[in-house]
């Protein structure tokens, strides 16, 4: 072979090589370095809701490339703050938690600021001096869904020209920022309503079993007085409706049922003529939280709030227009 083609070979080869290494090195750093480390602290199970909120964030973080951190606190706040810690820890981009209740947060929260790590509230708010702890709220206006329940039962009793409405009130989580500010704007929505009285409100933690034994003791102490039970979340509602039939009233007919979340199942006994009210509260909330954290990642401003549009869907209308829920 003479020496100008040995010479123009090992060009070629060298090339081929400083090609090759390039691309490795370039794959490599790419899985190392992913777009945007998300940790992600949920609270736990407990509901429909809560398991399509989940499902929305993971499929989202997938779409828009995000590398996840997710840690379930199977319902308990040290769990959350000891997730929060491991991803200061981690070192990750951002931080997102859903706070299971709103006090508590101050001392991790400062220790996610001290380390640069911005932190997204999704769903639920917390309780803090330091308005600086958190970029960014991505969730339900929980107020307004009370209200809506609220106007919702006002038109029902001048629809069935109600003299006296008995109402009994099963709470999500005590101190949490759903329970609080449903329970607001219900009671602020109905206060100038002489016809309503409240008879009783009890804490079933947003969960079916509970909201079951909450039934049971409202039922034992004011039988037929129950005109309305006007419960946080459908999980409570459809434990509470058992209790309710076994007690021999005919749910949606002898007692109002008003409900929040708007999950498929409450959907399908609403059509059923068993609930007469869900409120819409969305848990697809992820295509925000990644927007948000990506622009975070990049210094870029975000909107101290973000809400949702929500809805609701009543025996006032035609309710075969709701497609499927998907949660
Ligand atoms: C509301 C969310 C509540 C749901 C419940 O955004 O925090 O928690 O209403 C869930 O179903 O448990």
């Amino acid at each position: 072979m003479g020496k100008r083609k040995w010479l123009i070979m090992v060009m070629v080869s060298n090339l081929l090589l400083a090609f090759f290494s390039f691309a490795c090195q370039k794959n490599d750093s790419a899985q190392s370095d992913p777009a945007l480390l998300l940790g992600f602290s949920q609270i736990g199970s407990e509901s429909a809701w809560r398991a399509g909120n989940t499902k929305d964030i993971e499929e989202q973080a997938e779409l828009f490339g995000v590398s996840l951190m997710f840690e379930n606190a199977n319902q308990k706040q040290e769990n959350q703050i000891a997730a929060i810690r491991r991803f200061i820890a981690y070192k990750v981009d951002v931080i997102a938690f859903s706070p299971i209740v709103e006090e508590g947060w101050e001392n991790v929260l400062t220790e996610a600021k001290n380390a640069g790590i911005p932190v997204i509230l999704v769903d639920r708010d917390i309780c803090s001096k330091d308005k600086e702890l958190t970029a960014c709220l991505i969730g339900a206006d929980f107020y307004e869904e009370g209200v809506m329940a609220g106007e919702y039962l006002i038109r029902k009793a001048d629809t069935l020209g109600l003299e006296q409405v008995n109402i009994v009130e099963i709470t999500g989580t005590d101190n949490s920022t759903p329970m609080e500010q449903r329970q607001a704007g219900f009671a602020d929505t109905i206060a100038s309503d002489e016809r309503m009285n409240i008879l009783e409100s009890i804490d079933g933690d947003f969960i079916k079993s509970r909201g079951a034994e909450c039934m049971r003791t409202l039922l034992e102490k004011y039988g037929d007085d129950i005109d309305v039970v006007y419960s946080h979340n459908d999980e409570m509602t459809l434990g509470a409706l058992p209790e309710i039939e076994e007690a021999g009233f005919v749910p949606g007919k002898d007692i109002i049922i008003i409900s929040i979340d708007g999950g498929q199942d409450a959907i399908d006994v609403l059509k059923d003529g068993k609930i007469n009210c869900v409120v819409e509260c969305t848990p697809k909330l992820g295509r925000k939280v990644m927007e948000t954290a990506i622009k975070l990642k990049n210094g870029e401003e975000v909107d101290d709030v973000i809400h949702p549009e929500e809805q609701i869907f009543s025996d006032e209308q035609d309710l075969s227009t709701i497609g499927p829920r998907g949660y």
